[in-house]
């Protein structure tokens, strides 16, 4: 049995930070919880299962793009290249490159290295002839892969849409820092681009609830990470479509009065009261544009669907 390789960014999950900021979320004027912590072991469970939702196009869609245009992103992207992969979750879209792009190193970074310690040894399993390394960090603040890990010839790959996650401000930073570790490769990124309400709506508060339910979680991975002790049965799930800021939100919903107690503090949520979670940004083919020139990128190959849902951008 092949075992690949694990690192852990200490710094970056150092648990007393990762506490001091759930902690301070906790008593913000409209609390907030960083959307990092839906990705526990079962959150990142759920997340995978949403992703399998018909409602859920971004997957569905990025994957199409992925698979009708597998030949061009070969040939852009280079063979015979390392393959970093941002958030790498199941790690499946990156899968759908190694054969195309003759990947020769496969890094899987994501918060939740638990996670990928389910899923990387599967992978290493079927892929033998890959080098492949798991490193558990938290990218949401600071991007600085461990000096170990050598970004020549290396491409990028920063699927599913997640930087909508962050907002336009701390997505540049983000891709500035991205853009400074490549050496002879490139940035291959998916991008939501906005769309119909009702086709969002359907995505993000699908009729399965498991969004819902992966939303809820999020209590609970706080539970386990400051000590608290969230009743995830006093709150629901509720979004909002934000059209000036081109975003869905998600938001925990307090239904009864309820108040929580952690080692350090207390906080009494009013019926109706709202818990932050999570922003997704929607782009235009125009905006991603100009994020991705203002962090430094400066040559761009684009495909796209039929439907013009999602964008997957090759930047350089
Ligand atoms: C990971 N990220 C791109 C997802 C999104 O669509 O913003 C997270 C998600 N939240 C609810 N459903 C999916």
């Amino acid at each position: 049995m092949l075992e690949p390789n694990y690192l852990t960014e200490t710094q970056s999950l150092n648990p007393v930070s990762l506490s001091h900021e759930i902690e301070n979320g906790l008593l913000g004027n409209l609390a907030s919880i960083s959307p990092k912590f839906l990705y526990d072991s079962l959150g990142s469970h759920l997340f995978t299962a949403i992703t399998l939702l018909p409602e859920y196009y971004p997957t569905i869609t990025e994957k199409e793009i992925l698979n009708t245009y597998q030949s061009q992103i070969a040939e852009t992207l280079g063979l015979n290249k390392i393959l970093i992969d941002l958030g790498a979750g199941n790690c499946q879209k990156a899968e759908s490159l190694f054969k195309p792009l003759a990947t020769s190193s496969y890094f899987a970074v994501d918060f939740s290295i638990d996670y990928l310690k389910v899923i990387l040894p599967q992978l290493q399993n079927k892929y033998p002839e890959i080098q492949m390394c798991g490193i558990g960090m938290d990218f949401s603040d600071q991007f600085q892969l461990p000096s170990s890990v050598s970004t020549h010839n290396a491409n990028f790959f920063y699927p599913g849409s997640s930087i909508g996650n962050f907002t336009p401000e701390t997505a540049k930073h983000f891709l500035k820092q991205v853009k400074s570790q490549i050496r002879n490769g490139g940035l291959l990124i998916g991008v939501d681009l906005m769309k119909d309400e009702a086709v969002l709506t359907d995505a993000y508060d699908d009729p399965l609830k498991l969004t819902a339910a992966f939303n809820l979680n999020i209590l609970r991975s706080v539970n386990s990470q400051i000590g608290a002790n969230f009743d995830v049965t006093h709150f629901k799930h509720t979004i909002k479509i934000n059209h000036p800021l081109k975003r869905v939100e998600l938001y925990l919903e307090a239904l009864v009065d309820t108040k929580v107690n952690w080692s350090t503090g207390e906080r009494l949520f009013k019926k109706g009261e709202l818990i932050h979670t999570e922003n997704s940004h929607k782009y235009s083919d125009d905006s991603i544009k100009e994020l991705l020139i203002a962090s430094g990128f400066s040559a761009f190959e684009t495909w796209t669907d039929s439907k013009n849902y999602f964008s997957l951008i090759y930047a350089t």
